[in-house]
């Protein structure tokens, strides 16, 4: 009788190991990028920095089933890892987070964390949270409509949850069957608010009410968070309607780089949280299962860290935007004067 085969988990997924080393990659390079960020911010070289330190996984686990520049993604401040997913890069980080005039989403004049790229179809976000969900819902209603198969990833924190907007999104969304996915990264803090005063009962259950299915998954786990979100993009792309997923993760930095966490939060909880920390959780997947050896690791390492070098010195070294350019798009030209 022949041996029952064990197939390891990225195989049951048909992840080659190609695939498996990109999905690592993405997270690795959101998190350096990241940790230069907050490097450059301690030097007086970075005004404001908004982290997706923690939720790599959920983040690139989700966006690696996209297909950039014929799906939509709606990302929120934190989904770093979704957007260079996707194709945005290290330099594209750090041009905006120093606010030069190549930054590509706003050529300086956003805040950090307004991703936005038109070739990506990636749209930027407005600064009140939540309001990314019904124009999701609209986009999704656009691809039905042309009959054209796109899917929009829709993204926020669990606090998006708690406005109207996201309720509206979900109701519409489950009355026309739209090709959405909406992704919650529940990440335990909305600022200060902890989760339990922040949200009623289950965030995925609610999917429910809206006639559509809701998954809550380990956010911290990107395979895991790869198979249900390929499985709410098939799903939306046979043209069978939305899913919701509950990506469950931990936001291991401060809110921002103007937030002291320390006011709200013991630092034991953060290590507790550190040992379920997506990258090396993911790098020992990679290594127990004969995917990466030590030396493959230190020169992806490697390599990411040279990267992210070289998109800090051009991004300190780019110049600033023209100042006439912060009025342009703002106010109409009236006879050719402003
Ligand atoms: C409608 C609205 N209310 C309040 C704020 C201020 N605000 C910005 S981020 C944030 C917390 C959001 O928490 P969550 O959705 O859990 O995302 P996280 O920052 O934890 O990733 C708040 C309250 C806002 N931007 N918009
Ligand atoms: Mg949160």
């Amino acid at each position: 009788m022949a041996m029952k085969q064990t197939r390891s988990r990225h195989e049951a997924l048909a992840l080659g190991a190609e695939e498996l080393l990109k999905i690592y990659r993405h997270m690795l390079s959101a998190r350096r990028t990241d940790e230069r960020m907050w490097i450059l911010n301690r030097q007086g070289k970075a005004a404001f920095v908004v982290s997706c330190q923690g939720q790599e996984a959920a983040q690139v686990g989700a966006a690696y089933n996209l297909r950039p520049g014929h799906d939509y993604a709606y990302p929120y401040y934190r989904d770093a890892g979704i957007v260079m997913t996707l194709g945005m890069t290290a330099r594209d980080q750090l041009l905006s987070l120093m606010g030069k005039g190549e930054d590509p989403n706003s050529g300086g004049r956003q805040m950090p964390g307004h991703f936005s790229s038109r070739e990506l179809n990636i749209v930027t976000a407005s600064a009140p949270i939540g309001v990314q969900f019904p124009q999701a819902a609209g986009t999704a209603l656009a691809f039905k409509m042309r009959k054209e198969d796109g899917v929009v990833l829709a993204s926020g924190g669990e606090a998006s949850t708690s406005g109207g907007d996201w309720h509206e999104a979900m109701n519409f969304a489950g009355v026309h069957d739209l090709p959405v996915v909406f992704l919650v990264q529940n990440n335990v803090y909305s600022i200060s608010t902890p989760e339990p005063l922040q949200v009623a009962g289950s965030i995925a259950a609610r999917a429910e009410g809206y006639g559509f299915p809701g998954v809550a998954v380990d956010g911290n786990d990107v395979l895991a968070v790869y198979e249900v979100a390929r499985g709410a993009v098939e799903r939306a792309r046979r043209g069978e309607g939305p899913t919701l997923i509950e990506a469950k993760t931990y936001r291991l930095t401060g809110h921002s780089s103007d937030d002291d966490d320390r006011r709200y939060r013991e630092r034991e909880e953060i290590e507790e949280w550190r040992l379920k920390d997506p990258i090396p959780r993911f790098e020992r997947y990679l290594l127990e299962n004969g995917v990466l050896d030590e030396e493959g690791r230190d020169e992806i390492d490697g390599k990411v860290k040279a990267e992210v070098k070289e998109a800090s010195d051009y991004a300190e070294n780019a110049p600033f935007a023209e100042s006439g350019f912060a009025l342009e798009g703002v106010y109409a030209v009236v006879g050719g004067k402003r």
